[in-house]
C-alpha cells in the first residue's frame, strides 16, 4: 500500500540545516476576536513565546525566532528520519495544540474555531543561515513600522492611502515628526523574540572537600531583548 503514498520517501537531503517556518492561519480574524493591542500584543506575543518554548522542549532545536504569528525554527539534527511529511505536519499540528493549550493564561475568551498554522521547509547552507534570520528580523522591523504608521494615520482620520508606497524610513520620518520615535519602544516590538539555549551558572558546595563548586547547566532561554542578528550572534549558538 506504501505505493499509494504520495510523498512517503521524500526526504532532506543529508548535511543541510533546515528551518521550519510556521504561520498562523487566517490571524487577522483572530487579532480581532481577541481584541489584541494595536499594532503588537504583549499577550498574545507572550503566547506565540510559550508555544516556542514548547517547541523547544520537545524538539531541542539549535534555535528558534518569533514575531507576529511566525515562528522559525533552526534544526541542525532533524528529526523523523528527516521525512518532509512527517516534519510539516507534526510541527504545524504541535504548534496550534500549543497555542490551544497556552491560550487561557492570556486570553479568557474560547475560541470560536479551531487554530491552525501552515509550516513550510527551507534548506540551508550554514553561511546562509545568518543570512535568512537577518532577513526575518528585517521583517520584524518592517512590520513594527507598518503597524505603528497604520495605527497613527487610523488615530488621525489619515487616509491610509497616504501610506502606499512610502519607504519604512518615511513612515518611520513621519512618526517621527508627529512625536513618535520608534527607537524608543521596547526591543521585542523592533527585534522579535529569540528562544534558546544559555549556560546558567549554579553554585554548590562540595561537603566533602568542605569547599564552594561553580557548575554550567544550559536552559531554555526566552530572550526579549536580542541584538541586531549577525554572523557572530549564530557562530556563538553553536558553541
Ligand atoms: N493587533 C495585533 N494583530 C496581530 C499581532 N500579531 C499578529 N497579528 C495579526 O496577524 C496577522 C499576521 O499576518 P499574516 O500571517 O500575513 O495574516 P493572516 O491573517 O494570518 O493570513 P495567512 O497567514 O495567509 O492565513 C497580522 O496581519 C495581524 O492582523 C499583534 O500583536 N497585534
Ligand atoms: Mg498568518
Amino acid at each position: 500500500m506504501k505505493d499509494y503514498e504520495l510523498y512517503s520517501n521524500l526526504k532532506i537531503p543529508k548535511n543541510f540545516n533546515i528551518i521550519l517556518r510556521i504561520d498562523g492561519r487566517k490571524f487577522h480574524k483572530l487579532s480581532q476576536f481577541l481584541n489584541l493591542d494595536k499594532p503588537l500584543d504583549k499577550k498574545f506575543t507572550n503566547l506565540m513565546t510559550d508555544v516556542c518554548y514548547d517547541l523547544f522542549q520537545e524538539f531541542a532545536p539549535s534555535f528558534i525566532y518569533t514575531f507576529s504569528d511566525e515562528i522559525n525554527i533552526l534544526l541542525s539534527n532533524i528529526p523523523f528520519n528527516a521525512r518532509v511529511e512527517k516534519l510539516d505536519s507534526i510541527f504545524s499540528s504541535f504548534t496550534a495544540s500549543s497555542f490551544t493549550n497556552n491560550l487561557h493564561k492570556y486570553f479568557q475568551k474560547k475560541i470560536y474555531k479551531p487554530i491552525s498554522f501552515d509550516c513550510r521547509i527551507l534548506t540551508l547552507n550554514h553561511s546562509d543561515i545568518h543570512k535568512y534570520f537577518k532577513n526575518r528580523q528585517k521583517e520584524a522591523w518592517r512590520n513594527c513600522v507598518n503597524g505603528h504608521g497604520t495605527l497613527f494615520c487610523q488615530k488621525n482620520n489619515i487616509p491610509l492611502q497616504k501610506m502606499q508606497g512610502l519607504k519604512n524610513s518615511d513612515i518611520h520620518e513621519m512618526l517621527y515628526k508627529n512625536g513618535i520615535n520608534l527607537n524608543n519602544i521596547e526591543n521585542w516590538k523592533k527585534r522579535g523574540i529569540g528562544i534558546y539555549k544559555k549556560p546558567k551558572k549554579i553554585t554548590g558546595f562540595n561537603k566533602k572537600n568542605q569547599t564552594p563548586t561553580i557548575s554550567y547547566r544550559k536552559f531554555i532561554y526566552k530572550d526579549y531583548n536580542l541584538p541586531l542578528f549577525s554572523e557572530n550572534f549564530f557562530n556563538k549558538l553553536q558553541q
